[in-house]
């Protein structure tokens, strides 16, 4: 079974989210050995403080490093043991594989106030991990991002049976447009191709407006997979944007999808 480890100042936080999710399912069925460690149980003082002043002054207060290294050492958790942190290393969708494929599990430990005392960092974590270029008041909602994006690719989960195996050719793809019922709402009618039950043309739209879509929004995603290739190229010309008369590139309405009929 896989075990996660969290150490926080706020436990109850990080495990009310987690059993109110599909993740809490699984960790009453035995699938999932989550594990929820309070730092304040490893303090020694009657005011049961986490941190204190930083040395050579400023504005703030620093998480100390022995409430972590007492709670962790008590604990035994599975490695890596990764903080959450702006200053950590981008978490991806490689990485949640990485960790998810994990035999033993993975553990993380939340950061809060104006910083962790860096020898946490350097002499009992294993690395450090940002969920994005931005600030949070403390690691807590970082590490339940961290949880979610891998609990859901461990088999059994979420009732997740098929792992992975339909994704590697549209890997590194935004996801084209879903519908579901009515085919016309408020007026506004579904991609009448979705209705053709011809299957290998819905699948070849399906495919021209992830690559539209991606081209349009990320196009940092089409470089890091080394462009397009013909075959790509081919299906977005004749799918995406189907030449017209004027010869001019295709402009679309501001919240419009590219017409691809
Ligand atoms: C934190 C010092 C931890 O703000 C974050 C964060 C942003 N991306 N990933 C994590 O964590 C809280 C703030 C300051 C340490």
């Amino acid at each position: 079974m896989m075990r996660i480890d969290v150490f926080t100042i706020f436990p109850r936080l990080v495990d009310d989210f987690l059993d109110g999710s599909l993740i809490g399912r699984a960790r009453h069925a035995g699938v999932l050995d989550l594990r929820v460690h309070d730092l304040r149980s490893g303090t020694k003082d009657p005011h049961r403080s986490v941190d204190d002043a930083p040395f050579g002054g400023g504005a703030g207060m620093v998480m100390a490093a022995d409430p972590v290294f007492r709670v962790v050492e008590a604990a035994r958790p599975p490695r890596p043991l990764l903080l959450l942190s702006p200053a950590g290393e981008r978490f991806t969708q490689r990485r949640a594989r990485e960790l998810a494929s994990s035999e033993v599990g993975f553990s993380l430990i939340c950061g809060r106030y104006e910083g962790v005392d860096q020898r946490v960092a350097d002499h009992l974590c294993d690395g450090e991990l940002s969920v994005g270029d931005f600030v949070l008041a403390g690691g807590e909602v970082a590490s339940l991002v961290v949880i979610e994006a891998v609990a859901r690719l461990v088999p059994g989960v979420m009732g997740n049976e098929a792992s992975a195996g339909d994704e590697s050719h549209t890997e590194g793809l935004l996801e084209y447009p879903q519908y579901t019922r009515p085919a016309e709402y408020r007026g506004w009618e579904i991609p009448a191709v979705l209705r053709s039950g011809d299957h290998r043309r819905v699948q070849r739209w399906r495919r021209a407006q992830s690559l539209a879509r991606t081209l349009q929004r990320r196009p940092d995603l089409i470089e890091a997979r080394g462009g397009l290739d013909p075959a790509d190229l081919a299906l977005l010309e004749e799918l995406a944007y189907p030449r017209d008369s004027s010869g001019s590139p295709p402009v679309h309405p501001a919240h419009e999808e590219p017409d691809p009929s």
